[in-house]
């Protein structure tokens, strides 16, 4: 019988190194009244990212000032907490391959209106402030705000 060889044997794609990351993301209340919720988780599944938590609520004042709070001396705080707590949010924790910076790809800029199309605030965000979706920026802040929101 022919012996199998193991030498030579090409890797496949998954057996690279892995960065599997969590997420928070959330879809604002302006998403949730577009009715973009469907829309926008699946443009992540279709990247290939895990909804491994979901849940709709409406921020309390006290959580989003918490979550917020590197915000908290800016002009714009006080119209962000307004807005964040305006109504129910869909909050989520996403997983997948080096998720934090391919999410927020797939967001596109803080600013909606210089957001590309095809892009989440492109196609959907208002301007700056009312930009549909938020998503953690760094492996510390996506922990942070799991625990806060998902405690
Ligand atoms: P990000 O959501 O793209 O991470 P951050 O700078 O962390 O952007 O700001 C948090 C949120 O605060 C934004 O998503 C947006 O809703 C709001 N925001 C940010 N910058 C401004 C601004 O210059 N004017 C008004 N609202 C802003
Ligand atoms: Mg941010």
């Amino acid at each position: 019988m022919e012996k199998c060889r193991v030498s030579g044997v090409k890797k496949k794609a998954g057996d690279e190194a892995s960065n599997i990351e969590k997420s928070l993301v959330i879809i604002k209340p302006d998403g949730v009244k577009k009715k973009i919720v469907g829309e926008i988780i699946s443009r992540l599944e279709k990247e290939n990212f895990k909804i491994e938590k979901l849940k709709m609520a409406k921020i309390s004042r006290e959580l989003a000032c918490k979550h917020y709070y590197e915000h908290k001396d800016k002009d714009f705080f006080d119209p962000l907490i307004d807005y964040i707590t305006s109504g129910p949010s869909v909050i989520m924790v996403v997983s997948g391959e080096n998720s934090i910076s391919r999410i927020r790809e797939l967001m596109g800029p803080t600013d909606s209106r210089k957001a590309k199309k095809g892009t989440i605030r492109g196609d959907y965000g208002v301007d700056v402030t009312v930009n549909v979706i938020h998503g953690s920026d760094s492996p510390e802040s996506a922990k942070r705000e799991i625990e806060l929101f998902f405690k």
